[in-house]
């Protein structure tokens, strides 16, 4: 299955290039902006949004992945519904179709092949046994407000457009694993001299003994220090029991799930910890599979907190909890912490246990 890794490389610099497209020109996009309401709506937020770049992607590489894969099409979900209505009360729903007559030059356009280091990568899996989970744009609200900085190496920026993520995961439909997973940063990198952006992709194949990552591991840290990184609306509680653990100067804030758990992969922070079920399986399920793939994991906070080994709390992406409506049954209920040592762990449930 390296031909699916190629694949979603592929569609996801396709679904870069789409959200570049539609920031491009400010006011049209601000009509393409649409309000969630009712049960799509994430609780955490007053308000939350969807552009119609978020809804085309989705629909665009579940049409290219299901006609390459057919037997995977009735497996690929994400977090928008097709339809979508803009700033004027007009709706239309959204569905990439065969022919290239039917949809738009860009859509039926065909990135190159994406430079990654896939040769000679066998993956003992097969489409049949297989799921996708996309987040065609997280960190929404900062792809709405755009706000434009200059990466350095090696440092966490806090918000802004580089926040903004496509997120394309691969699980086994049996037991729910991370096995595979696409992140693409549409705007990593502003070329002055163009004035256009240029994009990043990291990717992981997490799959028994083959575990293969387009990042390096870190070299660890001093030993003793941990820093984590956390949502800025993290409970104050939980704010205050990880300053005591990491202190002051180790203790990040950052905007985006998935921007947070690619902040750990990258190393830029040890753990990421979030005490409520805001995020969802599309925001997990990729970057989990990097982690993997660099022997870490994610666990669900609540279960760790309850079991004091943290055993069988890795999430899982099979399962939607029936119980609930909507966005919900597939939230990632008990919060989660997003790690590259398990040994950190316990160092991290410690100071919550008893609080939460
Ligand atoms: C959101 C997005 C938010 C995050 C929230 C996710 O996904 O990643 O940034 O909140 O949990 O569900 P926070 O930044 O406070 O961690 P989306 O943007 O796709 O709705
Ligand atoms: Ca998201
Ligand atoms: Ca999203």
């Amino acid at each position: 299955m390296a031909d699916l890794l190629r694949l979603l490389l592929r569609v996801a610099e396709k679904a870069a290039n789409v959200a570049r497209v539609c920031r491009q020109e400010a006011p049209l996009f601000q009509l393409l902006v649409q309000e969630k309401t009712g049960d799509d709506k994430n609780k955490k937020f007053v308000q939350d949004f969807k552009t119609l770049a978020d809804v085309v992607i989705q629909e665009m590489i579940r049409h290219d992945v299901g006609v390459k894969f057919p037997e995977m099409a009735d497996f690929i979900n994400g977090e928008e519904s097709n339809k979508f209505e803009n700033g004027l009360g007009e709706s239309v729903t959204v569905t990439v179709c065969a022919t290239e007559e039917d949809t738009a030059a860009l859509l039926a356009s065909d990135p190159a092949s994406i430079k990654a280091d896939t040769d000679g990568l066998t993956v003992p899996l097969s489409p049949s046994e297989l799921g996708i989970w996309i987040d065609p744009i997280d960190a929404t609200s900062q792809y709405i407000e755009g706000r434009e900085e200059v990466l350095e190496e090696g440092r966490l920026f806090p918000s802004g457009l580089h926040c903004a993520l496509v997120l394309i995961g691969v699980y086994l439909r049996s037991t729910g694993e991370p096995v595979m997973g696409v992140i693409n940063q549409p705007f990593n990198y502003k070329d002055p001299a163009s004035g256009g952006w240029k994009g990043k992709h990291f990717w992981g194949v997490s799959c028994g003994s083959i575990n293969v990552c387009s990042e390096t591991r870190p070299k660890a840290g001093p030993a003793g220090g941990l820093s984590a990184v956390l949502s800025s609306s993290e409970k104050p509680l939980v704010k205050e029991a990880l300053t005591s653990l990491c202190g002051p100067d180790k203790l990040m804030f950052a905007s985006g799930a998935g921007y947070k758990i690619l902040c750990v992969i990258q190393g830029l922070a040890d753990v990421y910890v979030l005490s409520e079920g805001s995020t969802f399986k599309w925001d997990s399920c990729a970057p989990h599979a990097l982690l993997r793939a660099l022997g870490g994991g994610v666990v669900d906070l609540h279960k760790c907190l309850q079991s004091s080994s943290g055993a069988e709390a890795e999430l899982t992406y099979h399962q939607p909890r029936t119980e609930c409506k909507g966005a919900d049954r597939w939230a990632n209920h008990g919060g989660l912490v997003a790690y590259r040592d398990c040994s950190q762990i316990s160092r991290i449930i410690a100071p919550l246990k008893g609080k939460l």
